[in-house]
């Protein structure tokens, strides 16, 4: 497979669709020199009939992903420098969240809380503060609002108009009614465009063509994984009390409204309000067979206006804003466009189609921030922000099904606007991927939640009798969610016994091959020429030093290697890589892991094994294959619980076998399973990162204290060159220990950490350290902050919890537990 041209002066770049996404993707590509753009539509310009072409444009940028809620930052910064006709293409009016439950009102709490952690500015208001934003909200139903005054409406078709300009000015061509029939290609290599007006040759092309995205996929042979749904959107007749209020060219001036307890949204068009509601049944359509744009009745993306669906939410408005009570649905529509099965967008370039690119499923709101990082990967090979929760690459075999897009994208459409815990779990399909351990995990009563399609047992009711009488502070309502005081009674067995935890979902691949050692010493930053039975913990980085993903490797023999990976994006980043002289395999399906963890794991595990489990003999960050019983295992002596121990890695059809085989020698021992809640707690006193959260390719291994990982000194290796010069020292931002002073308090992840009352960084991991008596949490600070002894506040659903930068890690710093 040959790589897709690169050169921006040269490289033929094809766009497809003509929306918002498409036009901003060109607009951001002319900005960075390529030249060869042409954008095609089916449709004609500039309206050409998909999604965006009656985009209400509301933009609301705050939500619980910073990379969703930079992306919105980005498109009001650059939607509000453009202008069409001498108007704006953003109306800065401001967005009101408001909550007629206590409930949600909390939820506003804690969203003001990301809103200060990702910089967006917001206040909260009481009722009355609102009535005066919205003066047609009834206030006796509100109990306050969040208002965040740089949020407001995109003008989502001239923004089309403006970015085209700008990118026509710079050569790009824009052709509307072109409609796209395959996808040419040679040798994994995408070539070309062919549509109904001949053949556009290509070196990359981008699919931008919204909620048709499946159908350009199954053109190019690339799955697509959304579900295009219809949403209703519908107008009043004027209404009297908006006469004369807004100027008719700028359409509105009161903040952008969301009633989210109700599945509402509002806006002003001048004297009328426009309501969207996302309350009614899931409507999906086939985008296989979505009439072309002359047989539309009005455009492709608007279907006839099913009434009866919006009864309900007519009802709710005329509740909230009692003058629509005189009015009525003037006009309406269903328009379609397209949900994921997790709500994120899907961006990136195929695998197996080198220079194919997705840019599908992006509302308006992040339209400009995913064109920005879009580009920027086209152009640098890495987008300056994190876009792991929207990697095309993120979803399991087991996610991308039919029958998993079609009902997790129908349900992404029911959550929408639900108060959604971090932890918690997908209702459906459940249970999709099971270990081997499964049946036993139920006998103990897990409480199972849901990480890539696995069930993962959180704790086991079975241990509640060693719960009891354990001295735990209360937890408020929202943090006792989704967690058991078990789980601290499960971590102390970890701690002072030995427990059982299933590492199954832990993704596990094979390198083999004649060049597999020199493959992964280009790819990592660690000295992994070793002998083998060796193990070492070491980092993927891009080319700019940032953090892919953080591995431990085990050299089982001099051309096999076993890695622990994080994501599937680890597999195909290897992949992507690979030299034909390597093999790359997931393994994690059809093996299975168990991790014994303890001061009695020795004493558990080594009268079931021939092989000598001393220290001397089978050392720290060690590998050996050995059996255990019956069942022939692959150990590795580590553990992110920081206590002695193995994983103890077999087949699948093994794994029940290696569970009770472990489970009937441990019951001299006290043994347990403890599950994620103990395990999290206990990774994190040790001041184990974990990848995604603490942190990403933003971050560099000297900030994230990961740079006893890297090794310059072994030779060349994919950053290397980048991380030149940069050290702990020259760090300004560092990723930081922070335990709460209150041995009560608790926070979950996220929130803002505030330094004399101004905010200077986030959480990224936290939990209750159980050892330790506190919570931890470890957050992004300016490295003016992150010095032991520093005091700081962390906001907590409007609560100030007093904080402060430990030194770690926090537990057994001289590793005698875990070595000896
Ligand atoms: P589109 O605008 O659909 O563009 C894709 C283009 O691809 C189309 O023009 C289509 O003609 C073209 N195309 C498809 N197939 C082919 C082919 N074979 N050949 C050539 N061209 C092709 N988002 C917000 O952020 N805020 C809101 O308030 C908001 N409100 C909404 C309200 C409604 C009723 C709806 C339906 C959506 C709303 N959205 C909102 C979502 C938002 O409109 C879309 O997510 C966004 O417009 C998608 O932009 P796009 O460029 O990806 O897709
Ligand atoms: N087990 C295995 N692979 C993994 C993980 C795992 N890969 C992904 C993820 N988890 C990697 N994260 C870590 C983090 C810390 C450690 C291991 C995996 C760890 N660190 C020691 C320390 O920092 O003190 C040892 C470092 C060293 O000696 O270089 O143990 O859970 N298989």
């Amino acid at each position: 497979m040959t790589t897709p041209l690169r050169d921006r002066t040269r490289a033929r770049v094809v766009i497809i669709g003509a929306g918002i996404v498409g036009c901003s993707l060109a607009d951001e590509l002319t900005a960075r020199g390529w030249r060869e753009v042409t954008v095609l539509d089916q449709g004609p310009l500039p309206a050409p009939g998909g999604s965006t072409s009656h985009a209400p444009g509301l933009v609301f940028q705050t939500g619980p992903s910073k990379t969703m809620t930079e992306f919105a930052a980005y498109t009001v910064r650059k939607l509000g420098s453009l202008d069409v006709d001498g108007l704006p293409c953003f109306h800065p009016v401001g967005g009101l969240e408001i909550a007629t439950t206590e409930a949600r009102w909390a939820d506003l709490h804690r969203k003001a809380g990301l809103a200060a952690s990702w910089g967006v500015r917001g206040e909260l208001l009481d009722a009355q503060q609102c009535k005066k934003l919205w003066p047609l909200l009834d206030e006796g139903k509100v109990l306050g609002g969040l208002h965040t005054p740089d949020d407001g409406l995109a003008r989502a078709l001239p923004a089309c108009r403006a970015q085209m300009a700008r990118a026509e000015g710079r050569g790009a061509r824009f052709l509307g009614r072109h409609t796209v029939t395959g996808i040419e290609r040679a040798a994994g290599v995408v070539t070309g465009v062919v549509t109904d007006h001949g053949v556009f040759p290509a070196d990359h092309v981008v699919s931008a063509a919204g909620f048709w995205g499946p159908v350009i996929g199954s053109l190019a042979g690339v799955d697509v994984p959304l579900l295009p749904l219809a949403h209703q959107y519908a107008t009043t007749a004027p209404l009297p009390e908006l006469a004369g209020l807004n100027d008719p060219r700028e359409e509105a001036s009161r903040p952008i409204l969301r009633h989210q307890d109700r599945d509402l949204y509002f806006r002003e068009h001048v004297d009328r309000i426009g309501i969207g509601s996302y309350a009614h049944r899931p409507l999906p359509v086939d985008p296989f067979t979505v009439p072309a744009y002359d047989d539309a009745p009005v455009m492709p993306s608007s279907l006839p206006f099913t009434a009866e669906d919006f009864a309900p939410s007519w009802r709710d408005s005329v509740g909230l804003l009692p003058a629509l009570g005189g009015s009525r649905v003037a006009d309406g529509f269903n328009g379609v466009f397209s949900f994921t099965p997790d709500g994120m967008p899907v961006l990136g370039e195929s695998r197996t189609l080198r220079g194919f690119w997705l840019a599908e499923a992006v509302w308006v709101t992040h339209s400009a921030g995913v064109a920005k990082a879009v580009a920027e990967w086209m152009s640098d090979g890495r987008p300056a922000t994190d876009v792991h929760e929207c990697d095309l690459t993120r979803f399991e075999d087991a996610q991308r099904s039919p029958a998993y897009i079609a009902e997790r994208g129908a349900q992404s459409f029911v959550e929408v606007y639900d108060v959604i815990h971090p932890l918690q779990p997908l209702e459906q399909p459940r249970p999709l991927r099971t270990s081997p351990f499964y049946p036993r995990q139920q006998e103990l009563g897990a409480a199972f939640l849901e990480a890539g399609g696995w069930e993962r047992p959180h704790w086991y009711e079975a241990n509640a009798p060693l719960a009891e009488g354990l001295d735990l502070p209360e937890r408020d309502a929202w943090s006792a969610r989704y967690w058991s005081p078990i789980a601290a009674a499960e971590a102390a067995v970890t701690r002072e016994r030995v427990a059982l935890y299933d590492m199954t979902p832990l993704r596990r691949l094979e390198v083999t091959g004649p060049g597999a050692l020199d493959f992964l010493q280009r790819m990592t930053t660690n000295q992994l020429a070793k002998k083998p039975g060796a193990v070492t913990y070491t980092l993927l980085l891009d080319e700019t030093g940032g953090i892919r993903s953080d591995l431990t490797v085990a050299r089982l023999a001099p051309d096999h290697f076993q890695l622990g990976a994080n994501s599937p994006a680890d597999l195909d980043w290897l992949l992507r890589h690979a030299p034909e002289n390597v093999h790359v395999r997931d393994i994690t399906p059809g093996t299975c892991c168990i991790g014994v963890w303890g001061p009695l794991a020795r004493a558990l595990v080594q009268p079931l094994t021939r092989d000598d489990f001393s220290h001397d003999a089978f050392g720290y960050f060690r590998a050996k294959r050995t059996h255990i019983g019956h069942v022939p295992v692959t150990a590795l002596r580590l553990s992110y619980v920081g206590e002695l121990g193995w994983e103890l890695y077999t087949t699948a059809d093994l794994g029940l076998r290696l569970w009770d085989t472990l489970w009937a020698a441990g019951q001299e021992h006290g043994v347990v399973a403890a599950g994620r809640s103990a395990f999290n707690s206990l990774r994190l006193e040790k001041g184990y990162r974990a990848w995604g959260h603490d942190m990403t390719t933003e971050h560099d291994p000297y900030e994230a204290g990961l740079g006893f990982a890297v090794r310059p000194a072994k030779g060349d290796f994919l950053g290397r060159a980048a991380l030149a010069g940069r050290s702990e020292e020259t760090a300004t931002r560092k990723l930081t220990c922070l335990t709460l002073d209150d041995p009560a308090a608790n926070v979950l992840g996220k929130e803002p950490v505030l330094r004399d009352g101004v905010p200077v960084g986030y959480v990224t991991s936290a939990a209750y350290g159980y050892t330790l008596g506190r919570c931890i949490a470890y957050a992004w600070l300016p490295a003016t902050a992150a010095v032991p002894g520093t005091a700081v506040h962390l906001d907590y659903f409007g609560q100030r919890f007093a904080a402060t930068v430990a030194q770690e890690p926090l537990f057994d710093p001289k590793m005698t537990r875990i070595r000896r």
